[in-house]
């Protein structure tokens, strides 16, 4: 066997696998660094395929024995695996192979993370346990023995044999290997059950390491609401006796859909008020809802190919954006998803890593876990809704789980349900699947005493391997104010299809004031002539909670923009209208604290960029903190009144309304901050009893150039816990002064409890660093360096995480030339690095460019 090459994947080249799986029977004899794994499988001829290659993956794996039909087989190391002659009959093939989960960093694969077993296979890590067609549209049913010491080990499925040292599953669904799970280790449940609507009962467990039995009654809420929601929602039940859920400190992103055994990254499960913030609250609610998701938009109805990743991906971040907009505030949970997309997803759509929803190639699928695959790819799903409608969407996708409940499908498949569940063709409506890049809908207006006109446009950018665009299908919700606020038409959705196109409005006696691209109806950047004046009066007055915080949005970003490039004074009537809003208490107390934001920095560096001005990270930053300083001068009056009427006086608890009490309050306290030295802030620090208030208080002081004894204070008391210490270990980045952020990094990691191997850790530490604009950016290119030497050094031990990091030198053509070339040598010097990983290279290849 020998490693893969770095080569390139076309998904035009798909081809169906040569047999088919009729079971599959696997026994683990688990040892940390010696455990065999056998595996049984019962191999038939494909009829729908042509080519009858015997091939299987395999990585890592050291072979013992390989039979066919119980007799031992010679086989060939092919690049990525092993090749065999195989009959043209069905037969049964066995391998008996050792891995050492000990030594698996990389966290791929089953390894071991605290002295306990779990796997991640998704995408392609169940060549890393045993010989096999890894991919999805091989699907097949597994039985599991496990043999080993651990008091509890764990499968997929159902538990049919549970002994002393022996434990036996069986997986009754057909599945893909990416889906398969094994957990081992001393384990304690919380249990739980719910009743689907049919009347079975479901048995549930939340599975952690002793002593974080009291941070699972959250979470397990958290799946009961999402299993009740799926049913309500889409017609989904649960199918099958048993779900469980186990937290795991190792981790290298946010939590697995294995089939019944979901596998977490202790931070998006475990929660208590003591330790997590209501972010984290939130967040854990997000991702149980996800994961649980899955089951029917993952794992019922899979994928055929990578490429399709974001038919499952995308559909079901669709599907936990309309859970968390259901179960807390829609407009709040709109806009915090657009600030997320902006954040992430558009720098990444308009840089070297831009790509379409669906990929058209890749080395090494984990990279294309992106931003654009799943938060993009929900748009994409929220502007189909949107253009069909509610109920022919919810009759498409019960067209879609009748139709390819078990299958393996694609892009195509899901497309075409809609197209014979509305009689809508959506051939145009396709190239949001394949065409890269962020569209631009530029608008004018017309009026002519009674006619009002938009004239939309739409551009895209050329973009890596698509220099050419064509017009895409965008639905633009509009309404329209008359002068004195009212609304005169409704919220009415308009067919952007052409390159430019008019829609006219009739009956309208006085001017209407539009409002465009409501509640964010596509993923697009508008482009609209207008003024403060303008601006200031949707501010006020726009009955869509969205436009009406973009408003204040697109005024906080012009006055930025003007002290970056002018130096001019903050814009007085965004203040004013801002301060309105503050005032209005009839305004959701969350929604008021999301207006308090502002655009962040690295956004800021982005439209600079686009404007054809070089960003000057120093300049961005003093420009930041000067509003943030006139925010805190225009509202000294108001700020101490909203501070103390949002107050939460009742037992602390993580709904949405406590949160947005807090979230406002403790918004007030960061601009209180600035001017009283962290005074209130260090009382609040002291009677804090949960993580939000308290770790706000701290952050306050930080930023108020106080805070050191409360920031050692904090470490005593939550040195046992890592979740806590990863914020403990950010905060100190993030809340550093831009020329600091390096040697401030550069000291935690050598704190003895900074631990590369954990990426949760690492994470907290170089996601910060990265994070920091104007830190991260130092024109003495320290901070560059430093997350170069970190990537180099992780990326032998977990290429994964040390790929997903790059991410951070991904906008570095908008900057100067100087610091273009400081970059340019820490890509430079990574891609030297002997032994790169295949993940690492494609990752600084493409965002190198040439
Ligand atoms: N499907 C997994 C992600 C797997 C990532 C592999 N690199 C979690 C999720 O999206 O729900
Ligand atoms: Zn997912």
């Amino acid at each position: 066997m020998r490693d893969a090459a770095p080569t390139t994947i076309y998904l035009s080249n798909y081809t169906p696998f040569g047999y088919v799986i009729d079971g599959v029977e696997l026994t683990f004899r688990l040892a940390p660094s010696t455990t065999r794994v056998h595996s049984r499988i019962r191999f038939r001829p494909n009829p729908d395929a042509t080519d009858r290659r015997f091939f299987l993956h395999g990585e890592n794996l050291t072979r013992i024995a390989t039979r066919i039909d119980g007799v031992d087989v010679d086989v060939r190391d092919v690049d990525g695996g092993i090749e065999a002659d195989a009959p043209d009959a069905p037969f049964i093939w066995e391998a008996e192979v050792e891995i050492d989960p000990q030594a698996n960093t990389a966290l791929e694969g089953l390894y071991m993370s605290n002295g306990m077993y779990c796997t991640q296979c998704e995408a392609e890590g169940f060549r890393k346990i045993t010989y096999y067609p890894d991919r999805p549209d091989v699907m097949a049913t597994f039985d599991v023995t496990i043999e080993g010491p651990e008091k509890v080990m764990l499968s997929n499925g159902n538990p049919v044999d549970q002994r002393e040292g022996f434990a036996k599953w069986q997986d009754p669904w057909p599945k893909p290997a990416y889906l398969f799970a094994l957990v081992a280790g001393d384990l304690v449940n919380h249990p739980g059950t719910f009743t689907t609507r049919s009347g079975r009962k479901v048995d549930l467990n939340i599975w952690v390491r002793p002593g974080d039995e009291d941070k699972c009654a959250f979470g397990m809420q958290a799946l009961k609401d999402s299993m009740k929601w799926d049913e309500d929602v889409y017609g989904r039940e649960y199918d099958l006796d048993l779900f469980n859920i186990v937290a795991v400190d190792d981790f290298n992103m946010g939590a697995m859909e294995n089939k019944g055994l979901n596998i977490f990254n202790s931070s998006c499960v475990l929660a208590s008020p003591e330790t997590s913030t209501d972010a984290n609250f939130e967040r854990i609610e997000a991702i149980i809802a996800h994961e649980y998701f899955h089951n029917w938009t993952g794992n019922r109805i899979t994928c055929r190919d990578w490429f399709q990743l974001c038919l499952k991906e995308g559909l079901t971040v669709y599907r936990d954006q309309q859970f968390t907009a259901d179960m807390r505030s829609a407009p709040v949970a709109r806009i915090s998803t657009v600030l997320a997309l902006r954040g992430r997803q558009f720098p990444e759509d308009q840089g070297p890593l831009s790509h379409p929803v669906r990929p058209e190639s890749f080395q090494e699928i984990n990279n294309f876990y992106t931003a654009t695959v799943y938060e993009k790819g929900a748009e994409v799903i929220g502007m189909l809704k949107t253009l069909v409608g509610d109920a022919a969407y919810a009759k498409a996708l019960d067209l879609y789980f009748e139709r390819h409940d078990g299958d393996a499908a694609t892009i195509e498949d899901w497309l075409q349900v809609f197209e014979d569940a509305t009689g809508r063709d959506l051939t145009q409506f396709k190239r949001w699947y394949s065409q890269s890049g962020t569209p631009r809908v530029t608008v004018r207006e017309d009026y002519d005493g009674d006619r009002f006109t938009l004239h939309l446009s739409q551009t895209t950018a050329p973009t890596p391997g698509q220099d050419e665009k064509l017009p895409q299908v965008i639905p633009v919700a509009v309404g329209l104010l008359n002068p004195n606020g009212d609304e005169v038409m409704e919220t009415r959705i308009l067919e952007l299809t052409e390159a430019e196109q008019s829609f006219t409005f009739e009956g309208h006696a006085t001017r209407p004031i539009p409002s465009i691209l409501r509640n964010f109806s596509a993923p697009v950047i508008l482009e609209q002539d207008i003024d403060n004046s303008r601006r200031a009066f949707l501010l006020a007055h726009d009955t869509d909670p969205f436009n009406r915080w973009e408003a204040g949005r697109m005024l906080a970003r012009d006055s930025l923009m003007a002290t970056i490039t002018t130096g001019a004074a903050p814009d007085a009537a965004y203040l004013e209208g801002l301060g309105a809003v503050l005032r209005d208490n009839s305004l959701d107390p969350a929604y008021r604290a999301l207006m308090l934001g502002q655009p962040t920095q690295s956004e800021l560096a982005g439209l600079l960029h686009e404007a054809g001005i070089t960003p000057d990270p120093d300049a961005i930053h003093s420009a930041s903190e000067a509003l943030r300083d006139a925010k805190a001068a225009a509202f000294a009056d108001l700020l101490p009144a909203l501070y103390a009427d949002h107050q939460v006086e009742v037992p602390y608890a993580p709904d949405a309304e406590g949160a947005g009490n807090r979230a406002l309050a403790n918004a007030a306290l960061a601009l209180i901050s600035r001017t009283d030295g962290g005074a209130l802030a260090a009382a609040q620090y002291d009677k804090a009893d949960n993580m939000t208030l308290q770790l706000a208080a701290l952050s306050c002081l930080l930023d108020a150039g106080a805070g050191q004894d409360q920031l050692a204070a904090f470490e005593a008391q939550w040195t046992h816990d890592r979740l806590v210490m990863d914020k403990w270990f950010s905060l100190q980045i993030i809340q550093a002064k831009p020329e600091d952020v390096a040697a401030t990094t550069t000291r935690l990691t050598e704190h003895p409890d900074f631990d590369m191997k954990n990426p949760n850790r690492f994470r907290a530490v170089m996601g910060a660093l990265s994070m920091h604009h104007a830190g991260f950016h130092h024109a003495d290119g320290a901070a560059y360096r430093l997350l170069a030497d970190w990537l180099i050094k992780l990326d032998s031990l977990n290429p994964q995480t040390t790929a997903r990091m790059c991410n951070a030198f991904q906008t570095w053509k908008r900057y100067d030339p100087d610091r273009q070339a400081l970059i340019a040598a820490q890509l430079d010097r990574i891609a030297a690095k002997p032994d790169l990983s295949r993940d690492t290279h494609e990752m600084i290849t493409r965002i190198r460019g040439t």
